[in-house]
């Protein structure tokens, strides 16, 4: 059991006031809020050793590529990396499978191949495949989804199929909340030997994850969502697959030796970091992942599981005006409830949740074809983490019972 009081404190963001009301943060899916010591870990770097990395041989110069590089050592250990060598810093999930998609795919994709992802991707995991598949002539297949919002693997064996080149797959929907087979998934790759990219933007915040045990080939997440700054992600490569890929933005620290005539590459991972980094907000990661290792991933999940059963029995009060989406069993759902009412728009229960300092998000939540196939063009979601409670969870279905007198029924809020 988290002593999520005592969490609360190490937020300072969690004290405000929101239109006169105490602040209900339950938009953790968008991005998480930062704890004290994330926050600090900047303000040490900017005021005690503040200067670029890799590159002098004086002491602010070594101090900050001792925290950088040990930032980085940091994300290995939380991910199960077996090497620091594998963790790539990007500046978010996007960038991440981006960096695949202009990298890897381009020396290993080709005409009449076949690219696999879900019917749950993020745009930033669609998107990318989109072009690839339009530039190299490629396939894109995707495993469907049955009515109770998990995968419908019924068809598994023909979608990936000795034609797949790469399986790319979200680990936990960000809109729905589903928790994907990744490791069974991967497997089904493997075994035709295509590659296999996991998408974890919303599971390693939130659940133990391990890599190695994955047996994936790329693994992208984002820092602003795991309590860590914004501007800070991480792509991991397994390290035989990292070695073949060739450079994605080429400058200045991935080289080792340049003429005016040709150049080359610095070792593993710099090769793929042109240009100064964001030294500090890796650093503000690495902070960020001390946090939660002191509290404990396992925790952090079964806080979530907890949480997100309290709320899903709340909703049922309300279950003859609004429809919820997502799995109905915790075991394979993440800390997301997404809903919407037929006839009210979710930016109205957004806004009239915000006028009591509730926060959750309205929209598609840039997965605009999964939303569109729930035959609505948005819907309203909280998102938990570690620091929300049951008390939040009354108080956001309290918000939507006035919201709803007020625009389904026509009665004023108070
Ligand atoms: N989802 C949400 O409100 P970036 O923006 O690059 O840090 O993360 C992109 C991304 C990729 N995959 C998944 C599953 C995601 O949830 C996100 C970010 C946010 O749901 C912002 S759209």
């Amino acid at each position: 059991m988290l002593d999520v009081q005592s969490i609360r404190k190490d937020f300072p963001v969690l004290s405000r006031k929101v239109n006169g009301h105490p602040l209900v943060y339950l938009d953790n899916a968008a991005t998480s809020q930062k704890p004290s010591s994330v926050i600090q870990s900047l303000v040490d770097y900017y005021e005690g050793y503040n200067a670029n990395v890799h590159r002098g041989v004086h002491t602010l110069s070594m101090e900050a590529t001792d925290k950088f590089e040990e930032a980085r050592e940091k994300v290995a250990r939380f991910i199960g990396a077996e090497t620091s060598e594998s963790i790539i810093w990007t500046r978010n999930t996007s960038e991440s499978i981006n960096l695949v998609a202009y990298t890897w795919a381009q020396e290993n994709i080709g005409e009449g191949d076949e690219i696999v992802l879900t019917r749950m991707e993020h745009h930033s995991n669609l998107v990318p495949w989109q072009k690839v598949a339009r530039d190299k002539g490629a396939r894109i297949r995707f495993i469907p989804m049955t009515d109770d919002y998990t995968l419908d693997l019924s068809d598994i064996d023909s979608i990936i199929n000795p034609r797949t080149k790469l399986v790319s797959i979200v680990h936990v929907s960000n809109s729905i909340g589903t928790i994907n087979p990744v490791q069974e998934l991967t497997k089904l790759a493997k075994r035709v030997g295509a590659a296999v990219l996991i998408d974890g933007a919303q599971s390693v915040p939130h659940m133990p994850v391990d890599v190695a045990k994955l047996g994936c080939d790329f693994f992208a997440f984002s820092g602003h969502k795991m309590l860590g700054p914004t501007g800070i992600g991480v792509l991991y490569v397994k390290r035989d697959v990292l070695e073949d890929m060739e450079p994605f933005l080429r400058g200045g620290e991935m080289v080792l030796e340049v003429t005016y005539e040709d150049a080359s590459w610095n070792d593993l991972p710099m090769r793929f970091e042109a240009g100064t980094p964001n030294i500090a907000d890796a650093i503000g990661l690495g902070a960020a992942i001390d946090y939660l290792n002191d509290i404990g991933m396992q925790n952090v999940r079964d806080h979530e599981v907890q949480l997100t059963q309290y709320a899903l029995n709340a909703f049922k009060e309300l279950e003859e005006e609004l429809i919820l989406h997502g799995p109905v069993d915790v075991d394979v759902r993440g800390g997301i409830v997404s809903f919407h009412h037929p006839e009210v728009h979710p930016h109205d229960l957004g806004t009239i949740l915000d006028s009591r300092g509730i926060a959750v998000r309205t929209g598609h939540h840039c997965t605009m074809p999964l939303v569109k196939s729930l035959g609505v063009s948005a819907t309203a979601r909280a998102s938990f983490y570690l620091y929300n409670t049951e008390e939040e969870v009354d108080l956001l279905i309290g918000g939507l019972k006035e919201a709803l007198r007020y625009f389904a029924h026509g009665v004023a809020p108070a």
